[in-house]
């Protein structure tokens, strides 16, 4: 098992760090680029462990891909080029490969098989795969076509109008991509505004779609290009860094070409409201995506409430969320956050007995938890679980705690971050 100890800072975090590329947009990127007709060149892409398993996957479907660090280029051969894969489709540790995967493949007339990871093989997979069976798909896999391993015949499909019980990004763009590949016109509602990665990069990709309010129409048979996409830094990760100049004294850090898409900047929100010392300059758009260089300096925080429609805006950061109420006056109150019990582990049990190990004051409720500040953290062994974010934000609860923070299982952190630890030398040693 990889570990990694993580000692307090003595003199503040200063400095700047370009962002590693947004994971979401990445797998996105990968995959556009395959079912697109022509090439597809991606720079700012994500080598993150979640995004190899999306390239390893297309290349089984057929696809040549060639992938060097940040650049990656694909030879798109259109929705009907993809071949049956003569292997088993690897996810690995990855929620997005899988779903996103599961909607292209649904309309693909072959038969392939989806495996993952132990975390994949507990994350639930109906709420995808009973809606691309209404499409006309045949799917299969442990707990009636719940978990992985997963089995799928795809092939002509008609057209769905499905209103997502739940808020997630993924399952609307599983049914995006089936819809795409659908006789008919196909219209997804979600409950709450979700990540909007795939509608925007479908439109840039040459595809039309309708939205209104909550509401996403495509219509079936329509044909992608290959493009260029340049790939924005991940708020996810930056998440880290905002939090770590927050708590840490005398810091001031910038982390350049931040994604902020209004989609996923809910955190940006949140800092204002504790009170952090945050600013934002030379906004521009990368692509389809707004982006910016975002300051954060070492503030004096107070606690807030997060709740309703932010909670999809900031679901990823929530680990990390937490750490920063730690160092905030009075309680944070985290609410409506059940979908947390469904990611790479149920982060709100990880969170809180992780956390509560360093000497926070935290508790799990139904649908979040409470936090309340100000604590010290003292040092302690912390375990990832195999999660990557939890991992990162014990590293951050690490760079102000009293003691030492051992973090077990810290290899995971790769899976969307694999130069997180480089990013705290650069900011510890400027
Ligand atoms: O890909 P995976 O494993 O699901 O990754 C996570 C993460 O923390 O990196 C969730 F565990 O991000 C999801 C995110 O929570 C990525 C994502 C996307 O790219 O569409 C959407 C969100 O999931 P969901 O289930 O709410 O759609």
């Amino acid at each position: 098992m990889t570990i990694a100890t993580i000692t307090k800072v003595k003199t503040g975090l200063s400095g700047q760090i370009k962002i590693p590329g947004d994971k979401s947009i990445s797998h996105r990127a990968v995959m556009f680029g395959a079912i697109a007709k022509g090439k597809t060149t991606v720079s700012g892409f994500l080598p993150g462990e979640d995004c190899l398993s999306t390239i390893r996957c297309f290349r089984k479907l057929g696809v040549e891909i060639k992938q060097d660090g940040e650049n990656v280029e694909i030879q798109g051969v259109g929705l009907d080029g993809l071949k049956e894969p003569i292997d088993i489709l690897d996810v690995g540790n990855s929620g997005t490969t899988t779903r996103l995967m599961l909607g292209i493949l649904a309309a693909r007339p072959f038969h392939s098989v989806i495996i993952g990871d132990d975390s994949i093989a507990k994350r639930p997979m109906a709420r995808v795969t009973e809606p691309l069976k209404s499409f006309g798909a045949q799917i299969d896999g442990r707990g009636n076509g719940n978990y992985t391993p997963l089995s799928i015949r795809g092939g002509a499909t008609k057209a769905i109008t499905y209103t997502l019980p739940v808020a997630s990004a993924q399952v609307k763009s599983a049914l995006l991509l089936a819809g795409l590949q659908s006789e008919g016109v196909t219209t997804v509602t979600e409950p709450r505004l979700t990540r909007d990665h795939t509608e925007r990069m479908l439109e840039t990709f040459g595809v039309s779609i309708q939205r209104e309010g909550k509401s996403i129409s495509i219509e079936g048979g329509q044909t992608l290009t290959g493009q260029h996409i340049e790939v924005p830094g991940d708020i996810s990760s930056a998440a880290f860094f905002l939090v770590a100049g927050a708590i840490v004294p005398e810091s001031t850090c910038t982390l350049l070409q931040v994604g902020l898409n209004p989609t996923r900047a809910g955190i940006m929100e949140v800092l204002e409201a504790m009170g952090a010392r945050v600013s934002i300059a030379n906004q521009r758009m990368v692509g389809s995506e707004p982006v910016a260089d975002i300051t954060i300096e070492t503030s004096q925080l107070k606690g807030t409430v997060i709740e309703g429609d932010l909670i999809p805006r900031l679901i990823d950061e929530i680990p990390v969320i937490a750490v920063l109420a730690t160092q905030a006056e009075g309680q944070t109150i985290i609410k409506d956050a059940e979908e947390l019990k469904v990611k790479e582990t149920n982060r709100i049990d990880t969170v809180v007995s992780e956390l509560s190990k360093l000497g926070a004051t935290i508790e799990a409720t139904e649908d979040g938890m409470i936090i309340t500040g100000k604590s010290t953290l003292k040092g302690g062994t912390v375990d990832s679980f195999g999660d990557h974010r939890i991992g990162m934000a014990m590293a951050v609860a690490g760079l102000i705690a009293e003691q030492e923070v051992v973090i077990q299982d810290s290899k995971a952190i790769a899976v969307s971050y694999p130069t997180f630890f480089e990013h705290i030398e650069t900011l510890i040693n400027v």
